[in-house]
């Protein structure tokens, strides 16, 4: 029996008393340990709901937030091929958004209250988002390292253990992979070009690198969430552990470029055949992410006037299905 025809006996019978308890417990951790996953009816502990909710709309907050940073520069790209490639990226990031709010809406999460708390300050998002856009290098830089972090971080979300967030995230994954690639081939024309273009490209890496190590979470020791999300398999792989992962796939693209990455302890590691890498300043993180970032206000502003100016959009849309469902109704009474 799996946890979900469990759910079910245990809702079309009596209500489920403390050994129906026990019991719906244990099919949960048995799908777990069988690498199975959990679906929107399946019984499900609170604590493990609660976590997907606030992962899956941080994450869902963070593709639309991240929209911001890039969007600035879709009517001053510098040609026509690089303004529609930047409209399809943000664009994309806009469906990731939507496919994530789906996926905590199968949770029990209200997506128009999740908006509410974003806007109101009451949940999180990236801090990555927070930092400011102000050469046309940062839109090959955010696909490179912010998309490439982000891919790191993402591709085990597959096998996540909650199946509608395992699910979109494969889709998902697959367009991160087209935006890290255009981020790269803008870096190797900018790179390939004036000796002023490589300066913005190198004053662009110096920026976003650490900000990019930073979109994995505080270090293990620090990170209250990973050790329950990690036993419920939410989380595949511990926050330190992706990032010396990125670190490790990112520095021969830089050799690639031939740009520097801004970090003095950063050297080839023989003996754990990995690289050494210095420490990102943990107390940034931490004001980036309690609000106090270089655009946090400019960003949740913005955010909330779109809310705000959409909101005739979302009217008409409701009164669209009313009406589209009177029709119907009519229709099969007739
Ligand atoms: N920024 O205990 P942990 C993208 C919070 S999408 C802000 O380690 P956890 C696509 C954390 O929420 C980028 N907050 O937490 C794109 C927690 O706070 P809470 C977003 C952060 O959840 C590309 C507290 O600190 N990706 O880039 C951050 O186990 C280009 C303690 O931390 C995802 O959301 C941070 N960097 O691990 C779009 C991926 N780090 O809730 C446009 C899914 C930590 O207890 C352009 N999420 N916090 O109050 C995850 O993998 C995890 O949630 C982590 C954090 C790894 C982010």
């Amino acid at each position: 029996m799996t946890a979900r025809q469990a759910s079910s006996s245990a809702e079309d019978g009596a209500p489920p008393g403390r050994r129906a308890h026990g019991d719906l417990q244990e099919l949960f951790d048995e799908t777990i340990a069988r690498d199975q996953r959990i679906e929107p009816r399946d019984w499900m502990p609170d604590g493990y709901r609660k976590t997907l909710i606030r992962q899956v709309a941080q994450h869902a907050h963070s593709e639309i937030i991240g929209m911001q940073p890039e969007g600035e520069w879709i009517t001053r790209a510098p040609s026509l091929r690089r303004k529609a490639i930047l409209f399809a990226k943000v664009q994309d990031e806009a469906g990731h958004g939507l496919y994530l709010y789906s996926a905590a809406e199968t949770l029990g999460a209200d997506r128009a209250d999740l908006t509410q708390r974003l806007i109101e300050g009451r949940q999180k998002y990236s801090s990555i988002f927070n930092y400011p856009t102000p050469t046309f290098a940062d839109v090959g830089v955010i696909g490179w390292l912010v998309d490439g972090a982000a891919i790191c971080n993402q591709v085990p979300l597959c096998r996540s253990s909650y199946g509608p967030y395992a699910r979109a995230m494969v889709r998902i994954c697959k367009e991160e992979s087209f935006h890290q690639r255009q981020g790269y081939e803008l870096l190797m024309t900018m790179t390939r070009g004036t000796g002023a273009q490589r300066e913005m490209v190198q004053d662009a890496v110096n920026r976003w690198w650490w900000p990019s190590l930073m979109m994995f979470g505080p270090p293990d020791e620090d990170s209250p969430n990973s050790a329950r999300s990690m036993a419920w398999k939410i989380k595949r792989h511990s926050n330190d552990e992706l990032r010396q992962r990125f670190v490790d796939m990112t520095v021969p693209q830089a050799e690639k470029l031939g740009v520097n990455l801004p970090d003095p302890e950063l050297r080839w590691n023989e003996e754990r055949g990995r690289y050494d890498f210095g420490t990102p300043d943990w107390a940034e993180l931490k004001r980036v992410i309690s609000g106090d970032g270089p655009c946090n206000a400019e960003r949740v502003a913005r955010r909330r006037a779109a809310h705000e100016e959409g909101a005739w959009v979302r009217e008409a849309a409701a009164a669209h299905a009313a009406k589209r469902a009177a029709r119907q109704r009519k229709g099969a009474a007739a």
